[in-house]
């Protein structure tokens, strides 16, 4: 394919940023990175909140129409729990929040911060007031899981990122199966990162949940790019095959959303967008992301559009 240059994907809410910590109803730091899925017609977000020991916990924010009128929980929603989860010693981070079916429950997939470093860690809740533990689902250092909805073969698919120690090895997203989401094997790499002087060379990981589309499971991921003066996180788009979601149909090639205003380009870390989670409502796809790790913003797209790109996508 000739390339052809489409640009952003996504239109920003001019409304943006559209939580901060300002907003919180107890002291934080910082509300970015957020989980997003509806709940009986309500947009509902598991909020990343860092306190001012620098430590994470997730906080519910419901609201009407996604937008605004977000009615925050008082307290932490779902915090670190290092007694009984030595794993979490430093917090819990970035969510991705998957609806089983089969279960009437959200699997909860998030990074656990340990003395080893981060890892996967996974809950499921019913109601998103108490959380129910499986615990941590792969060693460190390992983040940016999620659950798909259904099981392939009978068992659980998730996506994440291991890391290598060895300086040049590239960071790239995975898929690893389940019998009971407890343990988890037949690891196998799903997406490289590229190399040289892409902007996803070297290290990617996951976004948001997965979406299930009539072309295939629709993933969104992140690229982080270092240059001399900054290290950039953008997104990018791939598209699975809806039986088999080993096999990648197609990848978009430059990246479709990055940072450009001031919310997303100056904050506690600079030029980052970090979205947990994406809903649908009717044919339009709300991005919630976090921006510059400091707030919470929206950009949305028509998913027919995002489906159209990923025509003009190379395959595989
Ligand atoms: C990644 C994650 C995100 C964060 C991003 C930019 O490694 O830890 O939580 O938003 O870095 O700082």
């Amino acid at each position: 394919m000739e390339w052809e240059d489409r640009g952003e994907l996504f239109k920003r809410y001019d409304g943006n940023p559209i939580l901060k910590a300002e907003d919180w109803p107890y002291p934080a730091n910082s509300v970015f990175n957020p989980a997003a899925v509806l709940v009986n017609g309500e947009t509902l977000l598991m909020v990343r909140v860092e306190d001012h020991r620098g430590f994470s916990h997730m906080t519910v924010a419901r609201s009407r129409n996604g937008y605004d009128d977000w009615k925050i929980d008082k307290h932490p929603t779902f915090p670190a729990d290092p007694e009984n989860y030595p794993e979490e010693e430093y917090g819990i981070e970035d969510p991705r929040i998957t609806y089983i079916e089969e279960q009437n429950a959200w699997a909860v997939a998030y990074a656990a911060y340990s003395e080893s470093g981060p890892l996967t860690g996974l809950a499921m809740t019913k109601d998103f007031r108490t959380f129910d533990r499986i615990g941590a689902t792969l060693p460190p250092e390992n983040k940016d899981a999620a659950l798909f909805p259904v099981r392939f073969n009978g068992k659980w698919a998730m996506l994440h990122r291991p890391v290598s120690s060895i300086s040049n090895a590239k960071s790239n997203i995975w898929i690893s199966f389940s019998p009971d989401m407890r343990y988890w094997g037949d690891h196998q790499v799903l997406l490289y990162a590229r190399e040289g002087g892409w902007w996803d060379a070297n290290k990617i990981g996951l976004s948001p949940q997965p979406i299930r589309t009539d072309e295939g499971w629709l993933i969104m991921y992140h690229g982080v790019r270092a240059t001399t003066s900054k290290i950039s996180y953008r997104l990018g788009l791939a598209l699975l095959d809806i039986e088999d979601p080993r096999k990648v149909i197609c990848r978009s090639e430059g990246w479709i959303f990055g940072p450009r205003e001031l919310y997303e380009r100056t904050g506690d870390v600079n030029d980052v967008v970090f979205p947990c989670g994406w809903v649908r409502d009717n044919g339009e796809v709300r991005l919630y992301y976090g921006s510059a790790d400091t707030y919470v913003s929206v950009a949305t797209a028509q998913l027919s559009d995002l489906l159209n790109y990923m025509h003009t996508s190379p395959k595989y």
